[in-house]
Formats: structure tokens, sequence, C-alpha cells
């Protein structure tokens, strides 16, 4: 027998075979309509919305349920600068120095650069940090099991909620940020994992037309 406390599955529902199928495929109609949005708006987001799409990214299943996970929810225009200026030296550096042309034409149709006015005109950038150990208040490191993957499930929940809400994301990776531990006064225990630039597209925002790839390339059943 446990020691710890076991709870009633209360709130689980069965739904009927026609129900989950109707329910499965307006969930698919909703998020085949999300894109990754390049071009914002600057009307600012009510923080309401940001914080509901958090908490639900905060609902994430992780290893052991240790949530190894801090958003920094980032608005003030000079610290988005600092955040554009960092990023964009980065990026530069990749753009003309460091990524093989391999990479360079396979970010070709996505028509990407070193230049990243999004992160200063979008209202909000969520950088998502990891954490690679926690620290007790005592300065102890509790381990953390499968850090990547449990913030990558989180991320994958915060993007779906935010186009939910109605808004677009950009996932946004500088490499490397750690910058942004530094601009965001983060402590050595969390990696930086990504940036996500939130916001109302631009009014006459463009996106890549490019498409994902059909059930049967991505299936198979044994
Ligand atoms: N981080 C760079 C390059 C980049 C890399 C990948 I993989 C992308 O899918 C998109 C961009 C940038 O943000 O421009």
């Amino acid at each position: 027998m446990s020691d710890y406390k076991f709870i009633p599955l209360s709130n689980y529902k069965e739904s009927s075979p026609d129900e989950m199928i109707k329910r499965s495929k307006e969930f698919y109609d909703l998020i085949k309509q999300r894109r990754t949005v390049r071009e914002f708006s600057d009307k600012p987001v009510p923080k309401e919305v940001i914080n509901n799409c958090i908490r639900a990214a905060g609902t994430a299943p992780s290893g052991a349920n240790l949530q190894p996970w801090h958003f920094v929810v980032v608005s003030d225009t000079k610290i988005k600068k600092q955040i554009r200026t960092a990023a964009e030296e980065e990026e530069k550096e990749f753009y003309t120095k460091r990524a093989p042309k391999e990479w360079l034409d396979a970010l070709a149709p996505l028509g990407t650069d070193e230049n990243k006015p999004f992160l200063e005109k979008a209202p909000n950038l969520i950088a998502i940090f990891s954490k690679s150990y926690d620290l007790l208040p005592d300065g102890r490191k509790v381990k953390q099991y499968y850090s990547q993957e449990s913030v990558g499930i989180a991320c994958g929940i915060l993007i779906t909620a935010i186009h939910n809400a109605g808004l677009v994301s950009l996932t946004h990776t500088p490499s490397p940020m750690n910058f942004l531990n530094q601009i965001l006064g983060r402590p050595v225990n969390e990696r930086p994992f990504l940036l996500l630039v939130v916001g109302y597209p631009a009014e006459d925002a463009k996106v890549p037309d490019i498409k994902k790839k059909k059930l049967k390339e991505i299936i198979s059943f044994r």
C-alpha cells in the first residue's frame, strides 16, 4: 500500500465514439488553422489571456510531476529591445558564418534572416526556461527527470492555447540564447528552451506557402 494519497478520477466522463469523432475533427479543424507568424501588430494582449494560456501549459505532464519549467512574460519595451539586440547579434553570426549551406537551403522557404523586428513590435515575448535541476531554499539541488521532453510538451500546449485564444505566435530559438538568463535575471539552473513571440498578426501579415505532411506520410499501423 502506498503511503501517498490517491483520489478518485472524478471528472472523467466517457464519450460515445460518435461524439469523440466529432470532437477530434473539430479540434483538428481548429488547430490546422494555426500558422507561425513573423509579422506582428503592436496591439496589446489582455494579461488574463496570457495568464490562462500559461496556466494551461502548466497542466502538462512532466517527469515525476516536477514541472521543470519557468515562463517569463516580457512586455517591457526596453527589455524587448535588449532581447532583440542580443538575438540579432547571434542570428547574424548564424546566417553569415555558423549555418551550413544545407541548413540555409532548408530555411529558404521560410524567408527568415537575421533581422528580428518582431521581438520589439509584438506586445509579448514569453521566454520558457527548462530547469536542469531545481534548487531548494537551503541550496540543495533536486534532480529533474525528462526536463526537455516535459518542457517541450508544455510549450506545445502553450502554443495550442494561444491559437485557441485567437492570437498568433512564433517559436523563435536564437542559438545560443544564454543571453536570456542575463537579461531576464534567471538562475543558472534554468536553461532557455524557447522564446515565444505572442500577439495579433499585422494587418497585412503574410505567411510562407508551405504545407504539412499528409496523414499517410506520418502514420503507420501494425
Ligand atoms: N534561429 C534562426 C534560424 C531558424 C532556424 C530554424 I530550424 C527555423 O525553423 C527557423 C529559423 C532564426 O530564427 O532566424
